[in-house]
């Protein structure tokens, strides 16, 4: 794209409203964006990255493999299927080392919480119970914090345990628990499995690619059912689990008369001290000191997702719009943690009055400025940092904020709100929810998840919601990929009779919900784990995941992240389609992972380019559980 061609609306990839008004503002050509960086870079990704088969592990390479060709093996003799194999584990396991530390810190704060030392408190004391009842641990006459101290010790071990298996791993399906007990594939404690991967894949370790794809495979369950899974309950128990609100969302909910303060990053516990802090009355008296009206929150990614779940605070941008959010010119400042930060953001506010805030000793950033996060004094580093961002206020220059652009959006369905709304309020059941996939009226379940990046028109969830909503498949989103669908309107109840079959819209009139339900974010498609088992358990949908009537997606992958969560539904059984994944270099890698693994966990991977036929594809896929179940009327 070149904005002297006369803006964005040359870049035929973006269709969101909010960034083609805002990146055609005169105040915005100067910005430089990912959309730029792409257009100018001029050269196209190299071949041998993208199938997988560029080694660089050790110093004798970098070598480029081809599949097939005898003299463009490594240096060392590894093969295309080794090396993709290899660079496939990686990616797994940098994928579950970042859930993994995340989970950390919120197991920390969540110890820190039961002893009293933070603002925060154990708000949801029924998952505490449950989860308590996970970990053998008593209930019986104990406080809420006392059984909160054991539960925040125990999962803390869970990461440096070295033998045994994952304690939350019994919440699997029986029969999902025999098929990675057979397969040799349980994680044995959630470190220990990323370091395995990595010493594996390792020059002249493991050099058997189905081998090297089962540890890829144990350490993805180390993410799913290990540190992503301790991070969503104890952080819904530290912070409330999630139910029904109404919120906003995109580029218009930044707000004019207020001090703008975007929370960008992951880990909710920082944005959550920012939350208290907003409503301080001392910081409100600073705001009103510098005129203005008070300070508007609003998040980018996934911590935007955490807070829009528990709080009902909107989102100002998804990944994709990150750069959007900060060449508004509103912005007093952006506090950033870890993950998904594009380095590009400081730039952006150069010439601008808006100050980049990193905030964790892991993530620090040229040009930015540095107010790391106490953990025993989170109120205290969350006045500092709104302190900070007020005193910017008044040194606001020219802005612009495309106010027509903020979508009403209805979010919070954690499982238990699924449970909920689609099983009756008194039975808390899958059954109703079971019942209708087996009438029909509901076809089965598509999960849309992850990221969103540039090289794909930024339409591409949207396009295959639709597709699959008008089958009668409900959909459940999370992470970006939920903010881009709520920007596109599919999280307002309405949009029920706008876009989906005519079975499916009666079951969400019914119910009153919207057709895309938001489960949250990233470390929350642990959520859909649950769910998934719970429909299994309710019975009628077969003794796994790998026979329900569902299939996942994350079309417009970006990190590390979501390839580990893809491999945990994958090996979780179910069904998973990519729009491309780092495997075509070797004929047998792309065979295991497209189909091997099917015999290995009930389920496989597949990618598409197209996202009508991607959608399609999972649509043929629920049909064929249909089939089997003997359900597809
Ligand atoms: Fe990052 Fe989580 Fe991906 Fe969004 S979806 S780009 S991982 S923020 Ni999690
Ligand atoms: Fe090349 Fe083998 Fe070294 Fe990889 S490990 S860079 S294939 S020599």
């Amino acid at each position: 794209m070149s904005k002297s061609k006369g803006g964005c609306t040359s870049c035929n990839d973006i269709t969101g409203a909010s960034t083609k008004d805002l990146l055609n503002q005169d105040l915005a050509k100067q910005v430089r964006t990912a959309y730029d960086r792409i257009e100018d870079r001029g050269v196209s990704a190299c071949l041998f990255g993208s199938g997988g088969t560029c080694c660089r592990i050790c110093n004798m390479g970098p070598c480029q493999i081809i599949d097939g060709v005898e003299q463009m093996i490594g240096i060392c003799g590894a093969t295309a299927a080794t090396v993709v194999a290899r660079n496939f584990a990686r990616i797994v396991a940098a994928g579950t080392a970042a859930h993994t530390d995340h989970a950390r810190e919120m197991v920390m704060g969540f110890i820190e919480t039961a002893k009293g030392k933070t603002p925060h408190e154990i708000k949801d004391v029924e998952k505490l119970h449950a989860m308590a009842e996970t970990f053998g641990i008593e209930i019986e006459g104990r406080d809420k914090n006392e059984i909160a101290l054991e539960l925040g010790e125990k999962a803390l071990a869970e990461f440096g345990q070295q033998q045994g298996t994952l304690t939350m791993l019994k919440r699997a399906p029986k029969k999902q628990q025999e098929i990675w007990k057979a397969k040799g594939v349980e994680p044995r404690g959630i470190d220990r499995e990323v370091v395995e991967t990595m010493h594996r894949t390792h020059m002249g370790v493991d050099q058997e690619y189905k081998n090297i794809m089962k540890q890829a495979a144990r350490c993805s369950l180390a993410d799913g059912w290990g540190a992503s899974m301790l991070s969503t309950e104890l952080t819904d128990i530290m912070f409330g689990t999630p139910v029904p609100r109404r919120a906003l969302i995109d580029l218009g909910v930044l707000k004019e008369d207020q001090v703008n303060v975007t929370v960008h990053g992951h880990e909710p516990l920082l944005a959550e001290s920012l939350c208290m802090a907003a409503e301080d009355p001392e910081i409100l008296a600073l705001a009103k000191k510098v005129g203005a009206k008070g300070i508007n929150l609003a998040g980018v990614c996934c911590t935007g997702n955490e807070i829009l779940m528990r709080r009902g605070i909107p989102v100002a941008g998804s990944f994709i719009q990150q750069e959007m959010v900060l060449a508004t010119g509103a912005v007093e400042a952006m506090v950033v943690d870890v993950q998904c930060v594009m380095q590009s953001v400081a730039q952006v506010v150069k010439g601008k009055h808006t100050d980049i805030i990193t905030t964790n000793y892991r993530a620090k950033m040229p040009d930015a400025i540095h107010m790391q996060f106490e953990e025993d004094d989170p109120l205290g580093s969350a006045k500092a940092i709104l302190t900070h961002a007020i005193n910017n206020f008044k040194k606001r220059g020219d802005y612009y904020i495309p106010k027509d652009n903020k979508l009403d959006v209805v979010v919070g369905f954690s499982h238990e709100t699924i449970n909920y709304m689609l099983g009756g309020r008194f039975r808390k059941s899958y059954r109703p929810l079971n019942d209708n996939i087996i009438n029909g009226r509901i076809k089965g379940l598509g999960a849309l998840v992850g990221c969103e990046h540039y090289k794909y028109s930024d339409d591409v969830h949207f396009k295959i919601a639709v597709e699959l909503l008008k089958n009668n498949v409900l959909v459940l989103a999370t992470g970006c990929a939920a903010q881009a669908l709520g920007r596109m309107g599919l999280m307002r109840p309405e949009a029920a009779a706008e876009y989906c079959g005519e079975s499916l819209a009666e079951v969400c009139e019914t119910v009153g919900m919207p057709p895309v339900l938001h489960v949250g974010s990233c470390v929350d498609n642990s959520r859909l784990l649950i769910a998934l088992t719970a429909m299994v358990k309710e019975g009628g949908l077969g003794e796994d995941i790998s026979e329900l009537p569902a299939c996942g997606t994350a079309p417009l992958w970006m990190s590390e992240k979501a390839v580990a969560i893809g491999q945990y539904f994958v090996t979780s059984g179910a069904h998973v389609i990519f729009q491309n994944l780092p495997v075509t270099g070797s004929k047998e890698m792309n065979e295991f992972i497209t189909n091997g693994m099917k015999e290995e966990y009930g389920a496989c991977w597949d990618y598409e380019e197209d996202p009508i036929k991607l959608a399609q594809k999972m649509i043929k896929a629920i049909d064929g559980k249909r089939e089997a179940l003997g359900i597809n009327k």
